[in-house]
């Protein structure tokens, strides 16, 4: 009788543990997974979102206009250095496209302007960049001369060949 009951009470007692058990397993199973995806959106995106804010002062400093990534840019601060970008030999370019002088220095636009139109900034913002971009729309003659007096990075572009990526920047340090 006592043998019995005992073993009853044992089957009882381990039915209940099982199911508590699977239940549990179920829990735990359900709670990781759901621990687990927010983890890995969660903080990668707390990751990258402090990257994005720290990144953005780069930006702010604009020097990825007209795609002259800081690595594109040549370097003609030398006092000697030549600094004429010329454009309408062959293919809608600049070259260099992309020129990096010093504040005081200039640089001379070379090239037809009737054929290829110099405006300041990127296609449809004139005034992208720093501020007082010194080039200035030019659609007549051979030759051009900016002076840059101030630290910036101002971008310019052909008015009818941006959209074919004839378009670059005066970077001044
Ligand atoms: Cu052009």
């Amino acid at each position: 009788m006592n043998t019995r009951r005992l073993g009853r009470t044992l089957t009882r007692g381990l039915t209940l543990a099982s199911w508590f058990c699977m239940g549990v397993l179920v829990a735990c199973d359900q709670s990781n997974t759901g621990n687990m995806t927010v983890d890995m959106t969660s903080s990668p995106q707390d990751m990258t979102s402090p990257q994005d804010l720290t990144s953005l002062p780069d930006m702010a400093t604009p020097n990825t206009f007209n795609g002259c990534d800081t690595a594109l840019f040549q370097d003609r601060t030398a006092a000697a250095a030549i600094r004429t970008v010329s454009f309408g030999g062959s293919g809608f370019v600049y070259s260099p496209k992309c020129i990096l002088i010093a504040a005081g220095q200039s640089v001379t636009f070379s090239g037809a302007f009737a054929s290829h139109p110099l405006r300041p900034g990127v296609g449809g913002n004139a005034t992208a960049g720093s501020p007082n971009n010194p080039i200035t729309a030019t659609s007549t003659g051979t030759t051009a001369m900016f002076a840059f007096p101030t630290a910036g990075t101002y971008p310019y572009n052909c008015q009818l060949h941006d959209g074919s990526g004839m378009n670059g920047v005066v970077r001044v340090q």
